[in-house]
């Protein structure tokens, strides 16, 4: 029973509960599709994110210890890239959370409620949320990802898989924050956050990103949101460098991609990959190291890297299930359920708005 005042405001729910059966119901509702609407918030994101892109990541690279957002990752074979990674042996967090959703689907769509706007955070193929579409009979589907190109190709595909679901994608770099076009019902909005990207945001911002997501629910609304826990360091390790070295070809693969937006010269050859999990900030990281002193030119300007110098690419938080519901209860969710798999290895959420 979730308890909202009180410390232990956390109800995880039974691991035990029964194995999920696909229902092939035909699904109800018939919408128009509302592309052109959809278009247009896009072109505008785009524009807005090219000007604002360009400065950050000069900051970025011109800082003394120098960063790329990890946006930069999800170039169209980035987000391929990450797909392999999903696949990995050592890459647990996507498997696990299917396992949770697969051995709880009855009482997640229970719990976070049929019918709903289902609005899906950083889509990438749109398999997640398309997987429950039968359980959890969306009104409307909005794909919401920062690759544009990768999207659509997703969403060409479900939308003749079920043409009874009216379905929106919507290009929008979500670490500048969230707004949703007026078109998208503000009742009824379930947000999906899943597979720990919400780790992305540093613990402050994961808090604002959060407060942001509840203020823009009106009736009836509520997070679905997969969280990664803190566990032992090796396992973490070998989840962000892998053996087969795909997460080292997600991670250099940024530099091509500043390549391509700054028009700069990193040559991937001259950097290495790192991936560890920094235990005293709970995240894992990534950075790339250069191989030799290098000179990186774009137009405008240029830096020297020394040998050895490296490039933060990417920080992953992982949470305890007390900490992230917490952090729920503190951005103004509360009925906050947890579901996690039996090795306590992955946190799925539900709390309403
Ligand atoms: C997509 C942000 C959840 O942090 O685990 C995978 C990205 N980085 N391997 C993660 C990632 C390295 C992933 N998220």
């Amino acid at each position: 029973m979730p308890l909202d005042e009180s410390e232990s405001a956390i109800t995880i729910a039974n691991p035990d509960f029964g194995s999920f059966d696909l229902i092939s119901e035909t699904l109800q509702r018939r919408q128009a599709l509302r592309t052109t609407d959809a278009l247009r918030w896009r072109n505008r994101q785009l524009s807005a994110r090219s000007l604002h892109g360009r400065d950050e990541l000069l900051t970025g690279l011109n800082a003394t210890q120098a960063w790329i957002p990890s946006k930069y990752f999800y170039d169209s074979l980035g987000s391929q890239l990450f797909e392999a990674i999903t696949r990995l042996p050592e890459y647990y967090p996507t498997r696990t959370e299917a396992a949770i959703f697969s051995r709880q689907i009855d009482d997640i769509a229970r719990v976070a409620g049929r019918g709903r706007n289902l609005i899906d955070l950083g889509a990438g193929n749109c398999e997640k949320a398309a997987s429950l579409f039968a359980v959890l009979q969306p009104a409307q589907y909005v794909a919401v990802d920062i690759s544009a190109e990768y999207l659509e190709t997703a969403l060409a595909r479900l939308r003749r898989q079920y043409p009874g679901i009216a379905m929106t994608g919507l290009s929008v770099d979500m670490s500048e924050g969230l707004a949703l076009p007026d078109s998208i019902p503000a009742d009824g909005r379930l947000f999906f956050y899943p597979g720990s990207s919400i780790g992305n945001f540093t613990p402050a911002d994961a808090a604002g990103f959060l407060s942001d997501l509840r203020r823009q629910c009106l009736q009836h609304g509520g997070l679905l949101i997969g969280v990664d826990l803190i566990k032992e360091k090796s396992i973490l390790d070998a989840a962000y460098d892998d053996a087969l070295g795909v997460t080292a070809a997600f991670n250099l693969n940024a530099l091509n991609n500043v390549n391509t937006v700054l028009g700069s010269d990193f040559d991937v050859r001259d950097w290495r990959h790192l991936g560890f999990f920094n235990q005293t900030m709970s995240r894992a990281e990534m950075h790339v190291e250069t191989r030799l002193a290098v000179d990186v030119n774009w137009p405008g300007g240029s830096r020297r890297f020394e040998a050895g110098e490296r490039i933060h690419t990417e920080n992953s938080y992982k949470y305890s299930v007390e900490e992230f519901g917490a952090l729920l209860r503190r951005t103004g969710f509360h009925n906050v359920t947890a579901w996690t798999d039996q090795r306590n290895w992955f946190a799925l959420f539900y709390a309403s708005a």
